[in-house]
């Protein structure tokens, strides 16, 4: 199974001198002990209002896309497209079910769409251009209303098409959390963060480091019995990581005091890969997935994130120290991805311990009997199979669903009302962040080990892997599935839904 992926393996780290912790500045202090309010300490711009951008009045939300710099430390500053002067851009908290005036002004060259991933809204303003959403022309702007929803921890980020242009759409710093307040009762806690994954400076790459190992502990049910022995194409790569808009070791640390309860909102917003998380010496509370509550929480050693998934968690600061959160992998760790966890009173460096390797498993977060019963039962079945062609050096992959890259005609056509399954049998080498816009899957089944109750809009399908999702035909209109990863998307692995 390991020598499948030896050929994406990384052989050469690039190292850099990222851990200066001499001269770290005092972070927010929570030291009340009571909840807090929203607040973000690594993201300089929380609120969900943002007048300060020359929005007219009745505007909630004001979004301006623009060349931004990102320090990630002193010797990274990075030219990029942000919203608001910054990446990520602000937190947006909106009220579930309240409409909202979205204003946004495109400050760049290049038509751009804002999707709001994992809201249930219209192809008007779901801000997708193959669902014919209307784009924000060159310096010019866009003004729409929406409803949010869900409740729960959503994102928003350009939907543009890159292709082989590595300074457009998933690439740039064009992305932020939305926080749809509602229902949702996460609990009491402390101190509650957002904290985006993101990698940089992308380049092309005959070879990959990512963590798709630990999707796997099975059978590979959907092996091909003959390999494609073709050589692979190119892939995005990256060696520049942070979390939010900084490397490990150059933002401030997250102080915490023994005793506290933390709500971590984790977004993976990565255009180019899935990847693994942990915060040495503690164990993460799984409480949501992709903003919405799982059935049974589970405390793990550590996270798995597809690109464009998020957790939601709480951990218990109960073990005094200074501790590093970051990527499991250490070559991703020492390039940047990471955060100083630091409790008061503590003054030594920051250690990293490794957690167990296990692979991630989604389904023990789901209803306890979840293969007993179907409260739902799909009426129609729909098979995805997922391939690739291998583009061969220097070339780039093509990818497949059922058979033909994107666009499709008329294979996929939903009737309103009716619950539908689909079955993702994945027969390619990695595991692919699959995304279905404006609806909401149930999950199924991972390589055939069942669940129920664990409702997401993007799955991560193990590589030669299987997942089932069920759903309810309930948004009319143009239905975009895509694989999250951008250039897997721009080079054939999407599809449209569309209702009949
Ligand atoms: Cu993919």
């Amino acid at each position: 199974m390991q020598a499948l992926r030896v050929s994406r393996r990384v052989t050469g780290v690039r190292r850099r001198d990222l851990l200066k912790w001499s001269g770290l500045v005092l972070g927010q202090a929570a030291a009340s002990g009571l909840p807090a309010p929203a607040q973000s300490v690594l993201t300089p711009l929380p609120g969900s209002t943002l007048p300060g951008s020359g929005a007219p009045s009745g505007t909630d939300v004001s979004l301006r896309i623009s060349p931004v710099a990102v320090e990630l430390d002193r010797a990274h500053i990075l030219s990029t497209i942000g919203y608001n002067g910054s990446s990520p851009g602000p937190v947006l908290r909106l009220k579930e079910g309240k409409p909202v005036t979205v204003e946004i002004v495109n400050d760049t060259d290049s038509p751009e769409w804002v999707h709001w991933h994992g809201m249930l809204i219209p192809t008007q303003v779901d801000g997708t251009p193959e669902e014919g959403s209307p784009f924000v022309p060159p310096h010019g702007r866009q003004r729409y209303q929406l409803t949010p929803g869900p409740a729960g921890c959503r994102w928003y980020h350009s939907h543009a098409m890159a292709m082989d242009d590595l300074h457009k759409g998933a690439y740039t710093g064009q992305f932020g959390f939305v926080y749809v307040e509602g229902g949702n009762d996460p609990g009491n806690y402390d101190q509650e963060l957002f904290l985006a994954i993101r990698d940089w400076e992308p380049f092309f790459s005959a070879s990959m480091d990512d963590d798709d190992d630990n999707t796997h502990d099975g059978p590979l049910l959907e092996k091909p019995a003959v390999l494609d022995t073709h050589p692979d194409g190119l892939e995005v790569n990256s060696m520049t990581y942070s979390v939010n808009d900084k490397a490990l070791g150059a933002g401030d640390p997250l102080r915490v005091r023994h005793g506290q309860r933390l709500l971590l909102h984790f977004l993976n917003a990565s255009a180019i890969e899935n990847r693994r998380i942990a915060l040495a010496g503690h164990k993460m509370t799984v409480i949501a997935m992709d903003g919405n509550p799982v059935p049974t929480p589970q405390a793990v050693d550590s996270i798995f994130l597809g690109a464009g998934e998020r957790i939601d968690a709480i951990v218990e600061m109960n073990h005094p120290g200074i501790w590093i959160l970051g990527a499991t992998e250490k070559p991703i760790r020492d390039s940047g991805l990471g955060l100083v966890v630091e409790y008061a009173g503590q003054h030594q460096q920051p250690q990293w311990i490794d957690p167990p390797r296990q692979p991630w498993d989604y389904t023990i977060f789901g209803k306890n009997d979840s293969g007993a019963h179907e409260a739902l039962p799909p009426e129609q079945t729909i098979e995805l199979i997922f391939g690739k062609i291998p583009g061969g050096a220097g070339k780039f992959n093509l990818w497949l669903v059922n058979g033909k890259p994107y666009p499709h005609e008329n294979e996929f056509v939903l009737q309103k009302g009716t619950r539908y399954r689909l079955v993702m049998r994945n027969q390619t080498d990695d595991a692919h962040p699959m995304h279905m816009h404006r609806h909401m899957w149930e999950l199924r089944s991972i390589n055939d080990k069942p669940t129920a109750g664990i409702m997401k809009d993007t799955v991560v399908v193990p590589y030669f892997g299987r997942a089932v999702v069920d759903f309810t035909a309930d948004q009319p209109g143009l239905t975009l599935f895509h694989c999250h990863i951008q250039q897997h998307m721009d080079y054939g692995f999407k599809a449209l839904f569309r209702y009949s």
